[in-house]
């Protein structure tokens, strides 16, 4: 330790946690839990990369997500009939914009009903899950975790009946509001509760889905029911008043601090298996049991395929069962960085199926900021363009530059063989898909101080363009490579440059990367879906004047876990 001043630290504990890493004094971290057990794992490893793998060794290994789930997906907060849906897929179709999946938000339940299908809407599901399956592409149901209080529902009757919910101090089932209005969680720290709730997925895997997300799973509460009663009680108790200001600011106070109370989380309690738990002291391990109701039942369902399914909310390890993404952001410049900023964090908690919503959730977005954002999300596992309701529309085609959006997104497309190879080698060795440049070059302090440049895989590292009004950026080289700018497998152009800091011009219709030194990569042809691609003859890039080794993995993307025969070493000449 003391050579190489290395180290990882894995406090296991789901309670709140107050990390300061050097903010109040630069000598010291300090870490506090409100309460738990000091339970640490101290991560030792002669480098970064090597503390990483010991950490993933003990957390687990994620499993490899279906390779359709690596193509293009279009969301919008909602897609809220069949015929909505086949509209968006015509359009995408119709400008060429390959796509292989395409979300449902809450509004294709029925008055946001888990495990319900609204049938004006969304009339014979199976027939139209299988009428967009042809076209290649795949829906993506959202669940969310507040069920319906509702008499006849038969996830709530069901749950009610085995005390599947989490209850309150009376032994209720304890009642918030989310977005089905008075609304129960399932208890997932039971493991009957979390079985059943799984095996719910049943209704919508019966219908041909193979992907899905989890959202609200915090769990978010927009009130719950004593505290709206309480403060209904103290606003109308106000009324017709001359009010000091204290008893006014006191009005607004009860209504800002409604959702995501902390003192609603410690008012409702779980049965983990016959051991009672206030909700507060395990809040951070809901979402993960919620993923994991869903995993494990998927296996059952049928062992031999992969599914999709990522999360809002999630725990250390839930990694094994789902992937993430990084919910509500905005249409803001800094939500890029921050997009790029956290894919290596997210990787170090052996998250490698992660994304943002590109070209922002929150407000409008703009055509410069989409296409930037693209060029960076070209190169993540899940590339989702989502937003929400009363925000702008951002589906591709409605851009001007559709030269622009399909360069990048074809890009994509030719990029799956080599993002899959990486991730299944990431996902075997225990490593980042992801790497930060200090990891890489220990001893070079500029490369150390980077954080807006990151290793994709093994061969390169990207540099994206993330202010506004930029033509281009400042990128540094720890070492000479060869720069790779593209606009398709048939319009690039490749320079070897020197170490050092380089100002290197991006246009919004084209994207650099850099190979390292001894590396190579393939690009396969663009296709309009992923079961289009041709894993077996690509356009190979090399940074080396001999040959080069490449360790591609192909397999037929379905069936379940990775297959070691299907990683090859292929010599690049
Ligand atoms: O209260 O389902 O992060 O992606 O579109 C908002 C509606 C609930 C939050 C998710 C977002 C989703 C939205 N949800």
């Amino acid at each position: 330790l003391k050579e190489t001043g290395v180290y990882g630290l894995f406090w296991d504990n789901p309670h709140k946690l107050h990390i300061d890493l050097g903010y109040a004094d630069d000598q010291c971290w300090r870490m506090e839990a409100e309460d738990g057990p000091l339970d640490y794992y101290y991560l030792a490893g002669d480098s970064m990369a090597a503390v990483v793998s010991a950490y993933t060794r003990l957390t687990g290994r994620a499993p490899l997500p279906p390779l359709w789930t690596l193509g293009y997906h279009q969301s919008r907060w909602s897609y809220a009939s069949a015929q909505e849906v086949r509209d968006i897929a015509c359009c995408l179709r119709e400008y060429d914009i390959p796509c292989d999946a395409i979300h449902l938000d809450i509004d294709y339940m029925e008055n946001y009903k888990d495990f319900t299908i609204n049938g004006e809407r969304f009339p014979d599901f199976p027939a139209f899950v299988k009428e967009m399956r042809e076209r290649g592409i795949r829906l993506i149901p959202i669940i969310d975790a507040g069920v319906k209080v509702e008499k006849g529902y038969s996830v709530y009757e069901e749950g009610v009946k085995n005390n599947y919910f989490c209850k309150g101090e009376d032994g209720e089932p304890f009642v918030v509001g989310v977005w089905p209005g008075d609304s129960v969680f399932p208890d997932f720290l039971n493991s009957k509760a979390r079985e059943w709730f799984g095996s719910n997925y049943k209704t919508l895997l019966d219908c041909g889905i193979e992907g899905f997300w989890n959202d609200m799973n915090e769990p978010s509460v927009f009130y719950s029911k004593k505290n709206l009663a309480k403060t209904i009680e103290h606003i109308s108790g106000k009324a017709g008043k001359n009010l000091s200001l204290q008893e006014f600011w006191s009005i607004t106070g009860a209504v800002a601090t409604l959702a995501n109370n902390p003192e609603d989380y410690a008012s409702f309690y779980h049965d983990a298996d016959g051991k009672q738990i206030r909700h507060s002291e395990v809040h951070n391990l809901f979402g993960y049991n919620m993923v994991r109701s869903a995993s494990e039942y998927f296996k059952e369902y049928d062992d031999k395929k992969r599914f999709l399914i990522y999360s809002r909310s999630s725990h250390i390890g839930m990694h094994r069962y789902g992937g993430i993404w990084t919910g509500d952001n905005a249409s803001r410049w800094e939500h890029l960085l921050m997009n790029l900023k956290m894919l290596p964090s997210l990787n170090m908690c052996g998250f490698l199926y992660a994304g943002a919503d590109i070209g922002g959730f929150g407000q409008d977005t703009t055509e410069d900021l989409m296409l930037r954002w693209l060029a960076l999300g070209i190169f993540v596992p899940l590339l989702r363009n989502h937003c929400t309701f009363g925000a702008r529309r951002q589906e591709f085609y409605l851009f001007e530059n559709k030269k622009a959006i399909k360069n990048l997104l074809d890009l994509r497309y030719s990029l799956i063989p080599y993002l899959y190879s990486e991730y299944v080698k990431s996902a075997l060795r225990g490593e980042l898909l992801y790497t930060p440049l200090g990891f890489l070059y220990p001893n070079d302090e500029r490369a150390k101080e980077i954080e807006d440049q990151l290793f994709v895989g093994g061969s390169i590292m990207i540099a994206p363009v993330y202010r506004q009004n930029e033509k281009g950026r400042l990128v540094y080289l720890p070492e000479s490579m060869k720069m790779v700018k593209i606009k398709s497998v048939t319009d690039y152009r490749e320079e070897v440059l020197p170490r050092g800091d380089h100002y290197i011009e991006i246009g919004f219709d084209e994207t650099v990367f850099f190979i390292a030194p001894g590396k190579a990569l393939p690009l396969a042809n663009p296709v309009s879906h992923v079961e289009e691609l041709d894993d077996k003859n690509f356009l190979w890039l090399k940074n080396s004047e001999g040959e080069v080794d490449y360790e591609l993995y192909t397999d037929d993307g379905v069936t379940a876990d990775i297959r070691f025969e299907n990683i090859k070493t292929i010599k690049v000449k």
